[in-house]
């Protein structure tokens, strides 16, 4: 319940980012030599998934959440989530006979160390504190849904303290809800989280950077996390740099999220696609558009051809 509530927290966030956003800037993202960053002979490697095979590791990543049902707009299954080609699939579509109805279908999975429940395997998981983590992807070009790169904190800001990100950050490697954003489509932004989904949430964004063809082409998105902070990379180079929104570094172990959202809200358990309510009560559309533009007879394919995370040699 712990995670619905995060979940469902992310889409809060990024209305506020986005409503606050009068001083962030379309970026262009600076490819010079200067800027550039890949981990070499003084960096080892942890954590290596090419999604090869036909299936997912189990004993690294489960299906986010641990049970499939509505979220948001839709609903995420299991069988969103695929491995072929050497990739892995999170597949957004509409499914006229879908397992709970008609409706908008998506997934996400999760390296959380996770006990046997509700029908999944037990998940030895994979977490890290600090390093350099990337995913190689190719974002799905769709309205009303967004694909992500994240990390969050072991133990999902469970007692939390607040006033510091030291015992937990949620940070948000890339994301890309920026497709009914008719002007300027081919842009992601980071972000870092933390203080729980309450009162006491702090948050803090990045510009928006623009991806040159960033739905048509394999893109890498990386974070190195020290004490320094927090410093994003697309295609290796440094698109902006962070300590985080109360000027502390996590310092617990996080695990990695790839996932994909489909815009709406959830009422008496039901998906409302595209919709939310405005400060009236009145039914609008979301703030990240509709899926409802999207063409019900495509699949909207988020594509992973890898995760790396790296750690820096003493
Ligand atoms: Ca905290
Ligand atoms: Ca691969």
């Amino acid at each position: 319940m712990l995670k619905k509530i995060m979940c469902g927290s992310i889409c809060l966030l990024l209305v506020l980012l986005l409503c606050s956003c009068g001083g962030k800037k379309i970026r262009e993202i600076e490819k010079t030599p200067d800027n550039a960053f890949a981990p070499d002979d003084n960096w080892e490697l942890t954590f290596s998934e090419d999604f090869n095979g036909d299936s997912l590791d189990r004993n690294t990543w489960h299906y986010a959440y641990s049970e499939e049902g509505v979220r948001r707009g839709g609903w995420w299954v299991d069988d969103a989530v695929l491995v072929e080609n050497g990739n892995l699939v999170i597949r957004t579509e509409y499914r006229e006979n879908g397992k709970f109805g008609a409706g908008w279908y998506t997934g996400g999975i999760e390296s959380s160390p996770r006990e046997a429940e509700n029908g999944q395997p037990a998940c030895t998981g994979f977490s890290q504190t600090g390093g350099y983590f990337e995913a190689r992807c190719k974002v799905p070009a769709t309205y009303g849904n967004w694909a992500a790169f994240w990390l969050m904190p072991v133990g999902d800001f469970k007692d939390d303290v607040f006033g510091t990100g030291e015992d937990g950050a949620e940070i948000d490697i890339f994301e890309s809800p920026f497709m009914y954003w008719k002007e300027h489509q081919n842009v992601i932004s980071h972000a870092i989280h933390v203080d729980g989904y309450g009162e006491e949430l702090a948050s803090i964004g990045s510009d928006y950077i623009e991806v040159e063809n960033l739905y048509d082409e394999f893109h890498t998105f990386g974070l190195k996390w020290d004490e320094t902070g927090y410093t994003f990379y697309v295609d290796g180079y440094e698109t902006w740099h962070t300590k985080d929104a109360l000027d502390t570094v996590c310092n617990v172990p996080a695990y990695l999220l790839l996932s994909c959202e489909v815009a709406g809200i959830v009422e008496d358990e039901k998906p409302l696609p595209g919709q939310e309510r405005n400060a009236d009560g009145e039914l609008t559309v979301n703030w990240a558009g509709t899926p409802e533009d999207n063409d019900k007879t495509k699949a909207y394919d988020f594509l992973v051809d890898y995760v790396k995370v790296y750690r820096e040699k003493a």
